[in-house]
């Protein structure tokens, strides 16, 4: 590792969830890495769920300005992992709004950003060597791996150490100038404009991510411009 992310590096075979092997105590660019977890968590309660020694899983702590909206670090950590998956497997990624990567229109990283006494642990998963009997079945966006996808198996520790300074990288942007340091990169990867949407209830044609961070849908009553939630898609 060459960059300040993964100082201190964390590392066990199995713990309960990597979001919890870190502490606000640690000082920001803190990894924690594990190859199972027995209590992987998504957003709002729902679960994470990766055989042993398949995925990436990883959290990492940061410290982001006051003045930055913490939301947005998930779109920042979307551009990040989308660059290195697309490195590794030479196709386009896409980021889906607010926390999903995509590849061939299904869901191979998932992002989470959670609060601890005002530092952020930032979490990500990504479905790296899983063959297809291995990914959670019936989920609302298909799951798929970069395995899957391309019939590769991959080396987790590279595809790692490159997310790692990625990720400094892209953080730093956004430290600097906002959302306006990485926009470029994820307008082009927006992977549900122009899909219709279903947000909490509401249809629409998704628009854009706008370079505020909220995604832009327009619905039979006028533009609705999205903060938070669950965006479901047709095929
Ligand atoms: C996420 O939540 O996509 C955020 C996932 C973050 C996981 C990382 S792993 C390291 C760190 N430690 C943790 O405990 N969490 C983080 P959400 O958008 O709520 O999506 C969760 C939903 O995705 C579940 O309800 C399932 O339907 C689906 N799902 C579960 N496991 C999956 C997988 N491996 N691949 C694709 N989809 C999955």
């Amino acid at each position: 590792m060459r960059g300040r992310f993964g100082r201190p590096y964390f590392y066990l075979e199995q713990c309960e969830t990597t979001q919890r092997m870190l502490d606000p105590a640690h000082p920001e660019g803190a990894v924690a890495v594990c190859e199972e977890q027995t209590d992987g968590h998504g957003r709002l309660g729902r679960t994470w769920d990766a055989p042993a020694g398949s995925s990436i899983l990883l959290s990492v702590l940061l410290r982001p300005p006051a003045e930055r909206r913490a939301a947005e670090l998930m779109l920042v950590a979307g551009v990040a992992v989308a660059v290195v998956v697309e490195r590794a497997t030479g196709l386009a990624a896409q980021i889906k709004w607010p926390n999903d990567v995509m590849l061939d229109r299904r869901k191979v990283a998932g992002g989470l950003a959670e609060l601890k006494d005002g530092a952020v642990v930032l979490g990500i998963g990504i479905n790296v060597n899983q063959q297809r009997d291995e990914l959670p079945a019936g989920t609302k966006a298909p799951a798929a791996s970069l395995r899957t996808v391309t019939g590769r198996t991959y080396d987790r520790a590279a595809i790692l150490t490159d997310l790692l300074l990625e990720l400094e990288l892209r953080y730093d942007f956004w430290r600097e100038r906002g959302l306006d340091g990485v926009y470029d990169d994820l307008g082009a990867r927006d992977f549900l404009r122009g899909r219709r949407v279903t947000v909490d209830g509401v249809a629409g044609l998704a628009q854009m991510i706008r370079r505020d961070g909220r995604l832009e849908v327009e619905t039979d009553s006028g533009p609705l411009l999205v903060e938070s939630g669950e965006v479901l898609f047709e095929r």
